[in-house]
């Protein structure tokens, strides 16, 4: 499999001569020792010593791709280069609407009040004694998916699987029930919302049913392991499983809990789907189920026909993916992948299917069902059940189109 920005052996050649003239390898964090690239005969020379801080190998290098745009930012995780479900936690995305505030953990505080029987202060160290939890989920931001309404068939065909749908990552999360919390102060019986908030400098703020409090909100403290990054809420930030990456705020600092939901800014000039009957769904929290294929994908060229092994996620914020169906003919035919454990709930789950290219042109996608039958709909029922206006939870089946010299590209607007 032959990748146009794969780097060549050559090109790794020439980079590793690159780290060595500007002293990379010799000083590096990693400690390696070797001077000079590539490594002889690695039984006769002295490996590198443990270290403080582990680091990639520098012919593994990975990266997220950003984009700034003052005060308002994001950075998207290269789902084509992971293996499994984990997201490493430097490459899991981000997404800011003001940046990301520096909080001292020694003075954070999350407060709940409203409809409470004793409105309560939290300190880390208080969260922290409570009964914890951990849940391998995703978060998925709600404008994932190229920002593009599924009418459009503007989506470049020169794109990669991270540059569509890598506002998404998957990680292992650990905090406290919200119930837990909720329980401590004692909600009232007529409370049916909260507002989180969060204490960054746009003060995120959404409303969230009682509902989801009582069935599985966290409030997490870490993340694969370690404390949250700061680029994910550092000190502590909601967690809600499956829903609308913006619901899950940030630097929390405060919930009130309400009979009525508070219509902030978020929810109402933004996150709100806007249909094709000229009227505007509100608090459209779930992201439904929905798959891609990571590779083979652009901007990969394969060699020649054989077998090549179609691999890719497959994800649903209903619960758990129960099939993924390949389709190699452009949507006439499908045919079951293999799907790989564990299979949990509102997670990413890992789909291989082997597939023998017959060398023709042709589309293969993806279309995932969850276990409440839900279906990852294609562009046209998209367009029908929720009208071409909204660009939110855009989860159509996403085809690769194949040439005959085995260049992949992009092909929804072929579909379209
Ligand atoms: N306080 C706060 N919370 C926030 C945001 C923010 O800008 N401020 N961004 C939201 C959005 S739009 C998304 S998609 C997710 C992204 O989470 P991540 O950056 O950890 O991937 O956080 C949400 N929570
Ligand atoms: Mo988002």
């Amino acid at each position: 499999m032959s990748n146009k920005n794969n780097v060549s052996r050559r090109n790794l050649l020439k980079q590793g001569a690159l780290l060595v003239t500007s002293g990379l390898v010799m000083k590096g964090r990693n400690g390696f020792s070797q001077t000079s690239l590539p490594p002889v005969d690695t039984t006769k020379i002295l490996g590198a010593l443990p270290s403080e801080l582990g680091s990639r190998s520098p012919f593994a290098s990975i990266k997220r791709e950003v984009g700034r745009f003052d005060p308002d930012g994001y950075s998207m995780t290269p789902l084509e280069k992971l293996s499994g479900i984990i997201t490493p936690s430097d490459l899991h995305f981000e997404r800011h609407h003001a940046g990301i505030p520096l909080i001292d953990p020694d003075r954070y505080e999350l407060l709940i009040h409203g409809l409470v029987d004793r409105p309560l202060k939290f300190s880390l160290a208080d969260l922290k004694r409570f009964p914890s939890v951990s849940r391998v989920c995703f978060i998925e931001c709600s404008g994932n998916g190229y920002k593009t309404s599924f009418d459009r068939s503007d989506i470049p065909e020169d794109i990669t699987p991270g540059q569509l749908d890598g506002l998404f990552s998957t990680s292992e999360w650990t905090g406290v029930r919200l119930s837990t919390l909720f329980r401590e102060v004692g909600v009232r019986k007529k409370a049916s919302w909260f507002l989180a908030e969060g204490q960054d400098a746009a003060v995120m703020t959404r409303s969230i049913p009682m509902s989801k409090a009582w069935d599985d909100a966290l409030v997490v403290y870490a993340q694969n392991g370690e404390s949250l990054r700061p680029e994910q809420g550092y000190p502590v930030r909601l967690l809600l499983p499956g829903w609308e990456g913006n619901s899950s705020v940030k630097w929390l600092r405060r919930f009130e809990i309400s009979d009525a939901p508070f219509m902030t800014r978020e929810e109402t000039a933004k996150y709100a789907d806007p249909r094709s009957t000229g009227k505007i769904e509100m608090f459209t929290f779930t992201m439904g189920p929905k798959s891609l294929i990571t590779s083979p994908s652009y901007p990969i060229i394969l060699p020649g026909k054989g077998w090549w092994e179609i691999n890719g996620l497959a994800w649903s914020g209903n619960g758990k993916i129960d099939k993924v169906d390949i389709s190699v003919d452009g949507g006439k035919t499908w045919q079951p992948a293999t799907l790989h454990e564990p299979i949990l709930s509102k997670c990413t789950t890992r789909f291989t299917f082997p597939w023998h290219w017959n060398g023709k042109s042709t589309l293969f996608m993806s279309r995932a069902t969850d276990e409440n039958g839900l279906q990852q709909p294609s562009v046209a029922e998209a367009r029908e059940g929720r009208g071409p206006a909204t660009y939110y939870h855009n989860n159509v089946i996403r085809p690769w189109k194949i040439d005959t010299d085995g260049q992949i590209t992009f092909g929804l607007n072929v579909m379209v």
